[in-house]
């Protein structure tokens, strides 16, 4: 099947034939519909996210299942479905807790299924698996616990934005920061996952809610997900503008969703007192924060960090494809262009140039 595999950071996705093996015992092999290009992959692409090479990236997918392995039980072939790329093993401290995005289950080394292999070759070496998915290729082969079956009334290309972009973005307003009505919030970072912040904050009732990002087109974006307010940091002072709006106070809830120290310290700093300050974005490994602890005390500041929106995807997907059916979660406004693998490349060069929300990479 065709693939576009990364051999080293630096260099274009090559677009190659490789071989996928059968699911094993609690696996699915899936038929990718269609794969968003979430700035994650871009992360690997640059090697400012270290991972085993070659690599297939793709972690933002949905598709088609194709075929289960002994004792798979919750889908069967042909179901509609939206690939997480965490798994759960649901009985770890964390899952039995309803933290699933914390599972203790891992497997021995990045890049490889749970078992420590991969299903990925090519002339008899391994390919390694980004995050699970894989999803950059034709078809897949991921843990069950990665399947979320989906209505199948749902646009698969769509759908698989809810397996990145807007579970995380919506998950870190609801989930995690659990942003109340009538509050104030600031998103620092209005790319894919960010303008999903801003959805997240408005479907939860947000009174104001501040988008900052370089890019007017960005921002203009970000009004259409419900922000009231927008400032661009090339033209005011982001924390002068922020307080300006505010009372002089900083808002309820800040989210910070590009991961640069100097924008994190910025979200930490426009968080008012009382408040929560909630970091989205993985930053690069050396990356260091430099905070004053007795804002903490004084002010009692909250910072707390996002991984995959706090989701429960069995529960919190379909619940987000119930809302956008019901006209109240937008995706089709995410989606810049839709685009066959071959344009791989081009999409994240777009991306870089920070041009686009999503492009859909779309299959079938
Ligand atoms: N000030 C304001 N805005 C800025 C600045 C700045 N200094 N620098 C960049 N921006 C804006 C850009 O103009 C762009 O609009 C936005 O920030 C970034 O958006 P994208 O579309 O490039 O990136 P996303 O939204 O696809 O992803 C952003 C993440 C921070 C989520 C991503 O980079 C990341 O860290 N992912 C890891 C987190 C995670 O949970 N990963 C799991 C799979 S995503
Ligand atoms: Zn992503």
């Amino acid at each position: 099947m065709k693939a576009a595999v990364l051999y080293e950071p630096g260099t274009p996705l090559v677009i190659e034939e490789v071989q996928l093996d059968p699911p094993k015992a609690g696996e699915v092999k899936v038929r990718v519909a269609a794969n968003g290009a979430c700035h994650s992959d871009l992360h690997v692409m640059t090697g400012d996210m270290r991972m085993p090479m070659p690599i297939v990236l793709g972690h933002e997918a949905a598709g088609i299942v194709a075929e289960v392995g002994p004792g798979v039980t919750s889908v069967r072939e042909g179901d509609h479905v939206v690939l997480s790329f965490s798994p759960v093993c649901g009985t770890c401290y964390y899952c039995t807790q309803g933290r699933p995005q914390l599972c203790e289950r891992k497997p021995p080394q990045p890049g490889v299924l749970l078992d420590g292999t991969t299903r990925l070759h090519k002339n008899g070496q391994p390919i390694y698996h980004f995050a699970f998915t894989a999803a950059f290729a034709e078809e897949t082969v991921v843990p069950e616990s990665c399947v979320i079956k989906i209505r199948e009334d749902i646009p698969l290309d769509r759908a698989c934005l809810v397996g990145c972009g807007v579970m995380t973005g919506v998950g870190a307003a609801i989930n995690t920061a659990q942003v109340r009505p009538g509050s104030s919030v600031a998103v620092i970072g209005c790319g894919g996952v960010g303008l999903n912040v801003v959805q997240g904050a408005a479907l939860a009732g947000a009174r104001r809610i501040i988008a900052i990002d370089l890019l007017d087109a960005k921002l203009e974006l970000a009004k259409v997900f419900g922000a009231t307010d927008t400032i661009n940091p090339t033209r005011d002072e982001p924390w002068q503008a922020v307080r300006d709006l505010t009372e002089g106070r900083g808002v309820d809830y800040a989210f910070e969703v590009i991961s640069t120290p100097k924008t994190i310290e910025l979200a930490f700093k426009m968080t008012a007192p009382g408040g929560v300050c909630t970091i989205v974005g993985v930053s690069p490994e050396k990356a260091r924060i430099s905070l004053n602890p007795n804002v903490f005390v004084g002010m009692e500041k909250t910072l707390k960090g996002s991984y995959y929106g706090s989701a429960r995807p069995r529960l919190d997907m379909p619940r987000l494809l119930d809302l956008y059916m019901q006209g109240r979660l937008k995706i089709d406004e995410l989606v810049s262009r839709t685009v066959p693998l071959e344009q791989v490349n081009e999409a994240y060069a777009l991306l870089q140039k920070g041009e686009v929300a999503r492009s859909v990479i779309k299959f079938f």
